[in-house]
């Protein structure tokens, strides 16, 4: 009922509409209507209320609901199906239920905190509340589980995207998962899948961004957007924004392959040409960065020339 309610607001264009008029479209009573605007104002919606004249939507909240994200969202797949929490352990956690028990491709789970948000291999996440982006996409890519890490790679191109699109800010991507600005980590991608021995049977996609959080709730060194734009970012817009991004970036995969997503990403890569430290399950290297190959893997140039072909580790700058 709320989200028709909303729909009448939203469709008078800020015109005033009368209760008596929301009644009747609705077939309520004018006390259940009164009931139900009062719900949507302690939800965050601003309505104002005109004595003999009537309502008028004037503001809405900047939270990661199904009615916030959806409005206009225009997506054919990605988000056609939403979910969204106050607060969660993770909600990778709980895409991965939704997977296992049908969910279409697309479906997107939002939690407004997570307690026990993660990272790779069991490091941290740290998730505070109404401040940051916490998403968890289901996809169903036909590929074979090796082929997994390009879903990384194509996320990181629509997170990095995404967040010149609504902030300016230079974004770049830092292989295998992180998204940077000025240096500083202000996303993680997080790709876990289901597969059979050749196939997928589905990936989930976390992505964390901290949006507007403030830096003494983050880890040393972390940043969001919000510290440096100097300024607080809409998650609502910039959530429609990656939704339509991961969209475009899928397409592309399906439709042409990886080509495209590795030359995109050449042009956002914060370290090619860099001197790093990759540190792998096994063993340490030090080279030049000097390219991603066909697989997504990470080329990097010992000094003996020879160029080692990493799948996945951690990468330090070496400056
Ligand atoms: C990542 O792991 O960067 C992947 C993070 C994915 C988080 C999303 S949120 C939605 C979904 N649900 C989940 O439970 N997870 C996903 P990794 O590359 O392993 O980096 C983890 C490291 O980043 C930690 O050990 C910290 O050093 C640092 N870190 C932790 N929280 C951070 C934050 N909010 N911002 C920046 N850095 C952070």
């Amino acid at each position: 009922m709320d989200d028709k309610i909303l729909n009448i607001f939203r469709t008078s264009n800020g015109e005033f509409i009368s209760g008596e008029e929301i009644s009747e479209k609705l077939k309520v009573s004018r006390a259940a209507v009164w009931k139900h605007i009062e719900q949507l104002r302690k939800e965050g919606y601003e309505i104002t209320g005109e004595p003999h004249v009537g309502y008028r939507l004037t503001g809405t909240p900047d939270k990661l609901t199904a009615e916030e994200v959806s409005y206009r969202l225009g997506t054919k797949i990605i988000g056609k199906q939403i979910y969204s929490y106050e607060t969660t352990g993770s909600t990778n956690d709980l895409a991965q239920k939704l997977a296992e028990s049908g969910s279409p491709e697309g479906t997107a789970v939002f939690s407004e905190g997570q307690s026990k948000g993660r990272g790779r291999l069991g490091r941290e996440w740290s998730s505070p509340k109404g401040k940051g982006i916490y998403l968890s996409l289901i996809l169903r890519p036909k590929i074979a589980p090796t082929h997994a890490p390009k879903i990384t790679l194509m996320s990181a191109i629509a997170v990095a995207t995404a967040i010149r699109k609504i902030t300016d800010l230079p974004a770049l991507i830092k292989w295998p998962n992180d998204i940077l600005v000025n240096g500083h980590k202000v996303c993680g991608i997080l790709t876990e899948m289901s597969a059979e021995v050749n196939t997928v049977k589905y990936v989930v996609i976390g992505i964390g961004i901290n949006v507007n959080t403030d830096k003494e709730h983050l880890p040393k060194g972390a940043a969001s957007l919000k510290s440096e734009l100097g300024g607080v970012v809409s998650r609502v817009e910039l959530t429609q924004e990656l939704l339509r991004e991961i969209e475009h970036q899928y397409h592309l995969f399906k439709e042409k392959g990886f080509e495209d997503i590795v030359t995109e990403w050449r042009n956002l890569s914060y370290m090619l040409g860099e001197r790093v430290k990759v540190i792998c399950q096994d063993k340490k290297i030090e080279g030049y960065a000097v390219d991603i190959d066909k697989d997504g893997a990470l080329v990097v140039r010992l000094d003996s020339g020879f160029p080692e072909h990493v799948t996945a580790g951690d990468v330090i700058m070496v400056r």
